[in-house]
């Protein structure tokens, strides 16, 4: 969830406003990861995407898997239910000495991760269990490195990010910590009630994200659920020391909206939820493949987006200006399940072939063409060249709403097994070359005038 939009923004916080840098603008794609004791019972209902939904609702049958420790304590949920019958109603940190990432092998994982396309790797290093995934500060056995894989599993991530050329970021639950605060769960929206905001707790995070920033100088700070209340203001380990220490170690580093309404480098949106952010400025969307973020073993193909949706979902954000962060939910074991590796080969098919209209890109002007969802087409712009990406998945031909004269048509490219031509109107019309269809939308480049 985004913070409140209405609130003031104190003005300590201004003078980090900056332009986002041209990294993360051009990167258009990055992959996330949670991954973490609830990844053991893997388990949540599918209902749907997040932001439709009414929050009692929501909290009670849960998509979230990574939200188990707290569906689990609503009473007379079916997450509770199957926690009795398959757990006899263990406590949820035996899924701690469970975890055993016994298949983790950081390069095979960032082979997927880099495959997709994608410019930088997000890693949760603490999500609002309470568990650390590296030795934090202040967490005394309570994180990976004391128990269960037994690894400093965010610096092995670190580590094989930078080997394979990716920027490396982290997601840090600022918010939430069902373990250091001991709040009751959450059953509607997240209001102050659930978090923790005091000094104490304040402390407790503002150590942890130094930490994380000398350990790993990470290139994306990813907060959630905002920084607790007691250190947004001036004074001892405030937010405020943070934002300092951190440009100053990472000059070109982003972070992002979920800090409160201090100061952020980029928006965020989450699945439906705060879409109407993304009209301003610099976005992200994020999402997992299926409808949750956590590995969940429900979650399968048909409620998971296929290579070609995905691709689409992804082309969709670029050609409005944003970056899609999606999210790999891998096993216990630290396999990535077979649903979720299918799209993201796929995902990184289509780019292999088709990102230099994407990375890199921006937004095209509708004074030089327009979308369309009858017939789908998206649009994006690179240096001299407009860009369309057209789904003949349904349909054998597309026209192109493009202003004639913006581009040279006689220069229009399509990518293998499409063709385009202009009709006896002058349209610009895309279509099939042949009988297979593409695995994603066809790419049509056109030379701006
Ligand atoms: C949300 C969290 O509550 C989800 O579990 C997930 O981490 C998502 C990216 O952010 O606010």
């Amino acid at each position: 969830p985004n913070f409140d939009e209405a609130a003031v923004r104190p003005a300590e916080y201004e003078k980090f406003e900056h332009e986002t840098p041209d990294w993360y603008r051009d990167a258009k794609l990055g992959i996330f990861t949670h991954w973490g004791a609830y990844s053991v019972p893997g388990w949540a209902e599918p209902i749907g995407p997040l932001g439709t939904f009414e929050p009692e609702y929501w909290m009670a049958h849960n998509p979230y898997a990574e939200w188990y420790f707290n569906t689990i304590r609503i009473e007379g949920s079916p997450a509770q239910r199957h926690q009795q019958e398959v757990f006899g109603g263990a406590d949820y940190d035996d899924f701690l000495d469970q975890w055993k990432a016994e298949s983790f092998d950081p390069d095979a994982y960032l082979d997927v991760v880099a495959s997709t396309g994608a410019r930088y790797f997000i890693p949760v290093t603490k999500h609002h269990d309470g568990i650390a995934l590296w030795d934090a500060p202040g967490t005394g056995d309570r994180n990976t490195v004391k128990r269960g894989p037994k690894r400093d599993l965010i610096q092995e991530f670190h580590d094989a990010t930078l080997r394979h050329g990716l920027r490396f970021g982290v997601y840090y639950s600022t918010g939430l910590d069902w373990w250091f605060s001991k709040l009751p769960a959450i059953t509607g929206s997240i209001d102050p009630n659930y978090r923790p905001l005091d000094k104490a707790y304040a402390d407790y995070v503002y150590d942890h994200t130094i930490d994380l920033i000398e350990r790993y100088q990470p290139s994306v700070l990813w907060a959630d659920i905002e920084w607790p209340d007691a250190g947004k203001v001036p004074g001892d380990k405030s937010l405020i020391e943070v934002f300092e220490r951190y440009y100053v170690a990472v000059p070109d580093g982003v972070v992002n909206d979920r800090f409160g309404s201090t100061h952020w480098d980029f928006r965020t949106s989450e699945y439906e939820s705060g879409r109407a952010g993304e009209a301003k400025g610099t976005w992200e969307n994020t999402r997992g493949i299926g409808f949750s973020f956590g590995y969940n073993q429900l979650d399968d193909e048909t409620n998971s987006l296929s290579g070609p949706a995905a691709i689409k979902h992804f082309v969709d954000v670029v050609s409005r200006g944003g970056n899609l962060l999606l999210n790999i939910g891998p096993t216990a074991a630290g396999e990535i399940a077979p649903p979720q590796r299918r799209t993201l080969e796929a995902l990184g098919a289509w780019n292999a072939a088709n990102g230099d209209g994407i990375f890199g890109s921006r937004v095209l002007p509708a004074d030089v063409a327009r979308p369309s969802d009858d017939r789908w087409v998206r649009w994006t712009r690179t240096d001299g060249r407009a860009h369309a990406f057209v789904d003949l998945s349904e349909t054998e031909s597309a026209v192109l709403d493009v202003t004639p004269a913006a581009v040279e048509i006689s220069g229009a490219r399509a990518s293998d097994g499409a063709r385009v031509g202009t009709d006896d109107a002058g349209r610009v019309i895309v279509g099939l070359d042949g009988s297979t269809r593409p695995d994603g939308p066809v790419h049509v480049t056109l030379p701006l005038r």
